[in-house]
């Protein structure tokens, strides 16, 4: 049997699906919109699907604050829809991951309605709920989202610690009744056939006992006191073994399983399910030594980690103004390179949800030429899906989709975004200045619906958030037209890596590495080589010279000199 778990050499793609497509015409994305759509995943070649959250919510945080972990949020659909969606995922062989937020809850489950009323019995216990007075904190952590990370409750005359928004309240992990029902609700969706989930800020679930306040300095210079209490607390490897063990292993057979991809390109018949499903771990701040030990091979905890220092460059924040440097992206890998043994596995990804989209961070608006767009779309796809990982493409890369120019915060739905242009414009920031920060950092940037048409064609009402790019030729339907899209690009990559195992399980060596402006190394398996070369820079440089005889397979002709933001990828014999 082949021992590499399926996930090293697959592509996982992030669906947002508020804004992915809109089936029924109420300007909110549905699970049946994506059902819809499956035929164009399947055509990119992407092996699984990461849903973002859809389970029944107020949406104070957009799905991130979970009323009932069983039910699906009403503007989406049922569970019957998306059972439909896990079914028809398996048919074209891709498998499906969703979203576990459960270092919270929203406020309006039955679990916290059941703790205010009664703080001392059982469900008093789920959730971090102290006396005091309501004008003092318990401590002085900060939220994420603004103001202390406590509210208080004046029914249950309680402050209830909650580090994300008000509607989002965190659960007592150190409860082992909060664990277990974690753990249930994980079990109750992989018997309906989900391949596993990403966790959502996994690494805060252990709180340091006592809850003391977080030194000022610590919190100043990471932005949110008190986050070095909870960010790689004392049992968080503890509780995430337990939930792999408890939650995340098979007892009972799934719903379904996705059918076997053959060489050919085919299907063959449903695989065996797998024993244990896919873990990713959501977790901001923790680094490179830290990550591994979350994530390492061997060590029973989670699969792959996002690591986010790969956003931005180092001494800024997604809230500065700032052309991204790719030497630091080849700088963030080589020492990832270095660090891991070569069964260490990491999630490799440029955008997500949360944050502006790397283009536009790289591009520093000279992507509004549509041929430089295209070429640092390329680019950028061919370092993400030839780099030592498995890359996570989010919705719209394919498309090179950019930052939307919005006007004005009224334009924005974001919680985060417009709590913090409110404290900015408290605090005296000038109007201007408060807007230019939210408009390089608003994670609206990448929750504008996706554009399948020239008119836009994600839903025939007004969308939820306004925010279509207007240039000709990026939508999908024209993308998926044209040979030389950043679609068609993405997709023959995707191929590639299907066809040649160099490319997802191959060693990586890096080629000129001291060059600044270039992005090149070499992937090998057995006899397999292939050389990936990128010209990072905005002007022609000479191509440098490497060893072998070189025949382009994606890009080229391989010239003396690389034109700006070429890619190539190569074979050498
Ligand atoms: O944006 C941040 C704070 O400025 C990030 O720290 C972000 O909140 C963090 O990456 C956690 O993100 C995840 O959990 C949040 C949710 O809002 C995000 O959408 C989700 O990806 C709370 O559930
Ligand atoms: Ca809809």
């Amino acid at each position: 049997p082949d021992p590499t778990p399926w996930w090293r050499e697959a592509v996982i793609y992030q669906v947002y699906p508020r804004s992915f497509a809109d089936s029924n015409g109420d300007g909110v994305g549905d699970i049946r919109g994506i059902i819809g759509k499956l035929d164009y995943l399947q055509h990119l070649g992407v092996d699984c699907l990461w849903l973002s959250p859809i389970f029944d919510s107020p949406n104070e945080d957009m799905g991130y604050d979970v009323r009932d972990y069983r039910a699906v949020m009403e503007e989406m659909g049922t569970l019957d829809d998306v059972d439909e969606l896990i079914a028809e995922c398996h048919a074209r062989g891709m498998r499906i991951i969703l979203d576990l937020v459960v270092n919270h809850t929203s406020a309006q489950h039955e679990w916290f309605q059941k703790a205010i009323a009664d703080p001392d019995g059982k469900y008093g216990g789920y959730y971090f709920l102290r006396k005091g007075s309501p004008d003092t904190p318990p401590n002085n952590w900060r939220s994420f989202f603004s103001g202390p990370a406590w509210r208080w409750i004046p029914e249950a005359e309680r402050w209830a610690l909650r580090l994300f928004a008000e509607g989002q309240v965190d659960l007592n992990w150190d409860n082992e009744d909060v664990r277990a029902e974690v753990a249930d609700i994980v079990t109750w969706w992989m018997k309906r056939g989900i391949d596993g989930f990403r966790l959502d800020v996994i690494n805060y679930i252990s709180k340091a006992p006592g809850l003391p306040d977080g030194h000022p300095f610590i919190g100043d210079l990471l932005e949110f006191v008190g986050v070095e209490h909870y960010f790689y607390g004392p049992r968080l490897h503890e509780f995430l073994r337990g939930l792999r063990r408890e939650g995340f292993t098979r007892r009972e057979a799934p719903a379904s399983t996705p059918r076997r991809r053959l060489p050919d390109g085919t299907l063959g018949d449903p695989l065996p399910p797998d024993m244990i499903g896919l873990m990713v771990g959501e977790t901001p701040g923790i680094g490179m030594e830290l990550g591994r030990l979350l994530s390492g091979y061997g060590r029973g905890e989670m699969d792959l980690i996002f690591n986010f220092d790969v956003l931005d460059n180092p001494g800024t924040t997604r809230w500065h103004t700032y052309d991204y440097k790719l030497w630091y992206l080849k700088r963030f890998y080589r020492a990832y390179d270095r660090h891991l043994s070569p069964n260490d596995w990491i999630a490799v990804f440029l955008d997500n949800h949360d944050n502006p989209r790397m283009l536009s961070k790289f591009g520093g608006g000279r992507e509004s030429d549509p041929a430089v767009r295209t070429a640092i779309g390329k680019m950028l796809a061919t370092i993400q899906l030839t780099m030592r990982g498995t890359p996570f493409l989010f919705q719209g890369q394919e498309l090179a989709a950019t930052n939307h120019a919005f006007e004005d915060v009224e334009q924005l739905r974001d919680v985060e975004s417009i709590n913090r242009h409110a404290d900015l414009l408290t605090a005296g920031i000038s109007p201007s200045d408060a807007w230019r920060e939210i408009l390089a950092g608003t994670r609206d940037h990448a929750r504008v619906p996706l554009r399948w048409d020239p008119d836009g064609g994600f839903s025939e009402a007004p969308a939820w958030l306004a925010g279509t790019d207007t240039t000709p030729g990026f939508s999908a339907a024209e993308q998926m037209e044209d040979p030389d899209s950043v679609f068609a690009w993405h997709r023959a990559l995707i191929a590639l890596r299907r066809k040649f195992r160099a490319l997802t399980l191959g060693d990586l060596r890096w080629v000129h590495r001291q060059k600044k402006y270039y992005f090149g190394y070499q992937r090998t398996l057995g006899r397999q080589r292939f050389l990936i070369e990128c010209n990072t820079s905005d002007r022609p440089r000479k191509r440098p010279h490497v060893r072998g005889t070189i025949v382009p397979v994606l890009g080229g002709p391989r010239g003396p000199v690389m034109e700006p933001w070429e890619a190539i990828v190569s074979r050498i014999y």
